[in-house]
């Protein structure tokens, strides 16, 4: 890319403070956007150093533009951008994973920030424990100087904090999982003991993993979103990243020392995230997905299109309305009523291109949360979610790898295969919903061999397999 016109810096970046696992477009649009607030405002030792788990792309790209990036707000309006200037430096971990375990025990370090996805917490989603049948958990446990996994890295990092005396940094999961603090402080330390439980015993007293709940659309960058800019800056600018306007980010305020004053870029500090994060992950993620699998099988290739569609619109709002808000808290300064139209609108922002595709990812690390939690809690108040068992029919049918039109699914999640095998393995209906329900890593024990889950399920799944998802939908909403 020779001769094109990059970003550059004129001033010297921040020095280093925090600690970034997972640099991928969700964290640029997001607290690599609120911790740029701080520091234009009140600058601050707050550079972050983004640590990439694998690949060196994004490295590379902000290697030729001294880290700076622009990201763009789409609106239906039009679009806003901006310079980014708070990633100080961008590491690949596994080119040199003994130099980060250096850069996590530099005592300007304070925080830890995750945004790995749900898979990178290598852990049981059901059960919420560590897979000790990981490859990442097997190798770093026999190589802690050198690991490979974020839990690796972590446990290395306080390891070397406690050895020499130095106090603990804090570790704040910036991932959708409910109680995604609670959820990595367990497996920090179900790892930590198995390396030394004097280790262990310190970082369960001293450490703090604050809870957090996330929230910014943000599509994968296309090759169109960085030629449209150029055309418009004049800056290629291939690390761009695309979001919607809105961004909300509640937070535990629990931190071992200073932080930055992210509550001046709008971040919301309270002493429990436990309901807005449920509150998110249920009405947001769960319909997301539920859109994202019956969408895909349908043919829409984006959230926009098929959420725009009056059918799939009526859909969702039922989910909100009979299935998921019944079985919420109260997240304090919500109303959830409004929260859920408002989530229709972001959605059907035709300027956002999110791909059904992109959010049906890794669907058996994301339905328990998402999806599961709730129809066991519906279930268990003697209501049938009808609509979200569709859900995760589509789901079911959707990792058979096979779409409406008899087109191959680029299946990714890291279940892929076992999945696919089992549901080949089965003839009926019946036996495939049941060979999936045994997958403990989705499925929870009590909800796997809940009789009306099953009959649901398989119904659902028939349903979809006879009139197509556009008119089992149809009959849904009419019914
Ligand atoms: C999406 C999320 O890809 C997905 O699974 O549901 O990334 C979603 O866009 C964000 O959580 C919104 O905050």
């Amino acid at each position: 890319m020779h001769g094109k016109n990059r970003l550059s810096r004129s001033e010297s970046p921040a020095k280093i403070g925090i600690v970034h696992f997972g640099p991928g477009a969700f964290f640029r649009a997001f607290s690599a956007i609120y911790t740029d607030d701080v520091l234009q405002e009140h600058g601050g030792d707050w550079g972050i150093a983004a640590v990439s788990l694998k690949s060196p792309t994004t490295r590379d790209q902000l290697a030729e533009q001294d880290n700076l990036y622009t990201a763009v707000e789409l609106a239906e309006s039009g679009k806003k951008e901006r310079v980014v200037r708070s990633i100080s430096s961008v590491f690949v971990a596994p080119e040199d994973p003994g130099a980060i375990v250096d850069l996590l025990s530099v005592d300007n370090v304070k925080l830890v920030t995750l945004t790995i996805t749900e898979k990178g917490y290598c852990h049981s989603p059901a059960t919420g424990d560590l897979n000790g049948d990981h490859e990442d958990i097997i190798h770093d446990l026999k190589n802690l100087s050198e690991p490979k996994s974020a839990i690796g890295f972590l446990v290395a990092g306080l390891a070397r904090r406690w050895r020499a005396g130095q106090a603990p940094f804090t570790i704040v999961s910036c991932d959708n999982l409910p109680s995604n603090g609670q959820v990595l402080r367990k497996l920090v330390l179900q790892f930590a003991k198995l390396v030394d439980k004097e280790l262990a015993k310190w970082i369960d007293r001293n450490a703090k993993f604050p809870s957090t709940m996330v929230d910014r659309i943000t599509p994968a960058t296309t090759a169109q979103d960085v030629e449209e800019l150029e055309n418009s800056t004049g800056f290629y600018d291939p690390a761009c990243v695309v979001h919607e306007p809105f961004r909300q980010w509640v937070i535990e305020d629990d931190f071992v020392a200073e932080r930055p004053a992210w509550e001046m870029a709008g971040a919301q500090f309270v002493t429990s995230v436990d309901a807005h994060e449920l509150m998110k992950l249920r009405c947001l993620n769960g319909t997301h997905s539920s859109l994202a699998y019956l969408g895909y099988l349908a043919g829409y290739v984006t959230i926009a299109e098929v959420s725009n569609n009056s059918s799939f619109a009526a859909f969702c709002l039922g989910l909100w309305r009979d299935e998921i808000l019944p079985t919420l808290p109260q997240p304090e300064g919500e109303d959830l009523n409004a929260y859920c139209k408002g989530l229709l609108a972001r959605y059907q922002n035709a300027a956002i291109r999110h791909k059904t595709w992109q959010i049906a990812m890794d669907g058996s690390q994301k339905l328990p949360q998402r999806i599961l939690g709730t129809i066991s809690d519906n279930l268990a108040n003697g209501i049938v979610p009808k609509g979200l068992c569709l859900a995760v029919a589509a789901w079911i049918r959707y990792v058979g790898g096979i779409d409406e039109q008899g087109k191959e699914i680029d299946v990714r999640d890291p279940l892929a295969f076992t999945l696919k095998q089992l549901l080949d393995a089965a003839g009926s209906a019946q036996e495939k919903v049941q060979s999936i329900l045994e997958v403990s890593e989705i499925f929870d024990s009590r909800l796997a061999n809940n009789p009306v889950f099953l009959r649901e399920l398989v119904d659902a799944y028939q349903r979809i397999e006879a009139l197509g998802v556009e008119a089992t939908i149809e009959a849904h909403i009419n019914a």
